[in-house]
């Protein structure tokens, strides 16, 4: 059955999402890193980032999927990165930029992968806001992070419009200011689908933060690239 996006939908529900970047991600280490993720609060793994080299998502999934019971989601930067062996795909348009081919090319050319495919597809508004650092999604989408507040705001919720079933809030990988409390919360207000929230969360603080303020789903990626011992914080 397919059940992430359900999971994610129950109001009570708080996820809280290990990235790992198939291109920085030693395969060496996966038996080491994902025994912490299990020990961890962590309730999905994502799977992304910006480029990522040919089948090194395919790789590293049937690395790791032996090791884990928690789901494993694409986070795709692009159409490379999908990979029918995950359970589940974030079907992302980068609604806060005016690329097309970041709001609509991609994903046309996933549809030969996707057709046929046993993905738990989920529709996602994908908005990059500012987070005091230039990301490799700004770079490689050549889009421009939003700043104020309402254009946040509406943008979250013209993709509810659109009929997306998550927004995904996004700092950007490494950011040096995370998605603020009073962004996230102005978002929640004016949406009824679930939040996810990433970018520059580094602390336990920090998650707890995002969750007060609204978040459904946070999301961590280079803090545990960082400092394995992070996870140690985390601890069910
Ligand atoms: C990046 O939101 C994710 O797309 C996670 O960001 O790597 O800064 O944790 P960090």
């Amino acid at each position: 059955m397919k059940s992430i996006l359900k999971h994610i939908k129950s109001p009570e529900f708080r996820s809280l999402a290990v990235l790992i970047d198939p291109d920085k991600f030693d395969l060496k280490n996966a038996s080491q890193f994902i025994d912490k993720v299990n020990k961890s609060i962590a309730t999905h793994i994502f799977i992304g980032g910006s480029i990522v080299d040919a089948f090194a998502t395919d790789a590293l999934i049937s690395a790791i999927k032996p090791l884990t019971k928690l789901p494993i989601v694409l986070f795709p930067g692009d159409v490379i990165q999908v990979s029918e062996q995950a359970d589940a795909i974030l079907f992302l348009s980068l609604v806060s930029g005016r690329n097309p081919e970041y709001l609509i090319g991609q994903q046309v050319k996933a549809v030969s992968k996707l057709r046929n495919s046993d993905l738990e597809i989920i529709p996602t508004g994908y908005v990059l806001v500012e987070g005091k650092k230039e990301t490799s999604t700004q770079k490689v989408t050549n889009t421009k992070p939003l700043i104020k507040l309402q254009e946040i705001v509406d943008t979250a919720k013209a993709s509810e419009l659109l009929g997306m079933q998550l927004v995904y809030l996004e700092a950007g990988s490494g950011a040096k200011q995370a998605v603020a409390s009073e962004i996230i919360n102005a978002v929640k207000k004016e949406i009824n689908i679930p939040l996810i929230v990433g970018g520059g969360i580094r602390s336990k603080l920090a998650i707890e933060k995002a969750f007060s303020a609204g978040a459904n789903v946070v999301v961590i990626g280079t803090a545990f690239e960082e400092d394995e011992s992070f996870f140690d914080d985390l601890l069910k």
